[in-house]
């Protein structure tokens, strides 16, 4: 049972979107992942983004690599764009899809293997280069589909089911994404819905490369005493930075917020991102000391979560080339053959 459609079928009382869908117009396929991975948490968290959002399912296209998270993808957004490349080269491929057609949303989903692995390469070049898109690492510290070998975001010391700890230094996605240039980074955990989506929903409005770590455990291979990646671990070591709330730009805020624990960010589309520092010593909008504060926190083996990072002058891949406005496939003959004069004027720039 690989593939199992829903039932269509939906009751007259579920609430709807400005759109006139229910949140059940926004899932996938039931998913054949194990019972209680952390994985289909993110997926429920997604849907639940994606529907309060009002967001056109066929205005979205999500794509992915190889590996159970890999596989999510078809268990929410059922009517939107899918496609499943080949293990590590997810973000080639969106790029060039977003490069193609810029009038859609991008999820990237992933996993630990997938990203800090094989596709380590493709990570850093597509954080670096600013493509618009939400990059989602479904982070279990192993390669669950492959039966639980560590993978390179596993901790030092952190021990496999059958005992044995782990040698290497982990690959630490979200210092590497800084690193790399993402303009938005934050970290959550699959069992915290109230912080993730929020998060998922500010990463979507951002312009730009949006980068979120989803510890998210596996119940199949990770999920034991002596693993840094399991419920209890995350649980009991979780530090969050801040809490998210997020307006769409119609709806007024009627919150209220104590002065001087709050930082106010609008976004471009007229969206506001609000945040509640639980850590007042943290500035999510300087990049070296977020560096500094997530290698301090991984020092202590402290998971901490929240926005980690959002860049005050974002831009993305399409500014930075000057690319055409429209999506390629709106394209007529008139733009794509703009006639023999100009290819003359092209061929004698390059002479
Ligand atoms: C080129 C290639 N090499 C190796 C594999 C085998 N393989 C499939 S999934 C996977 C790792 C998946 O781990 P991760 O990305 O962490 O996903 P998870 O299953 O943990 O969600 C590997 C090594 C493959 N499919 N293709
Ligand atoms: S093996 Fe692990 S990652 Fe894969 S579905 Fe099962 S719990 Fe999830
Ligand atoms: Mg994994």
């Amino acid at each position: 049972m690989t593939y199992v459609a829903k039932p269509k079928l939906h009751h007259p009382t579920l609430p709807k979107n400005q759109l006139g869908f229910t949140r059940r117009d926004y899932e996938g396929k039931v998913s054949t992942l194990c019972a209680g991975c952390g994985h289909d948490s993110i997926s429920a968290a997604l849907i639940q983004a994606f529907w309060e959002m009002d967001i056109q399912p066929h205005l979205v296209a999500k794509l992915s690599g190889i590996g159970c998270s890999s596989k999510t993808p078809d268990y929410f957004l059922g009517n939107s764009h899918g496609f499943n490349t080949v293990h590590g080269r997810m973000p080639s491929v969106l790029t060039g899809a977003n490069l193609a057609n810029r009038e859609l949303i991008y999820i990237g989903v992933s996993g630990d293997g997938d990203s800090a692995s094989i596709g380590l390469g493709q990570f850093a070049h597509v954080m670096r280069r600013g493509v618009n898109m939400t990059y989602i690492l479904e982070n279990n510290g192993v390669y669950g589909l492959t039966k639980g070998q560590f993978s390179a975001t596993a901790d030092q010391g952190s021990k496999s089911k059958r005992g044995v700890a782990n040698t290497d230094a982990p690959v630490d996605t979200v210092s590497l994404a800084l690193l790399m240039g993402a303009s938005f980074v934050a970290r959550s955990f699959s069992g915290d819905k109230q912080q993730l989506v929020p998060l998922v929903k500010a990463a979507i409005a951002h312009q730009g490369a949006a980068f979120l770590d989803v510890i998210s455990p596996c119940v199949a291979f990770n999920n034991h005493a002596g693993s840094t990646k399991s419920y209890d671990y995350v649980r009991e070591h979780n530090e969050v930075v801040n809490r998210l709330d997020f307006w769409p730009s119609r709806e007024a805020i009627t919150v209220d917020y104590s002065a001087g624990g709050t930082i106010e960010v609008p976004g471009p589309d007229g969206t506001i991102l609000k945040l509640r520092k639980i850590d007042t010593s943290y500035d999510p909008s300087n990049r070296i000391n977020a560096t500094t504060h997530i290698a301090q926190a991984a020092e202590k083996g402290e998971v901490l979560t929240g926005l980690l990072y959002l860049a005050p002058d974002a831009e993305d891949l399409h500014s930075h080339l000057n690319t055409y406005d429209a999506a390629f496939n709106k394209l007529g003959e008139k733009e794509l053959c703009p006639g023999a004069g100009m290819l003359e004027r092209i061929n004698a720039g390059l002479r």
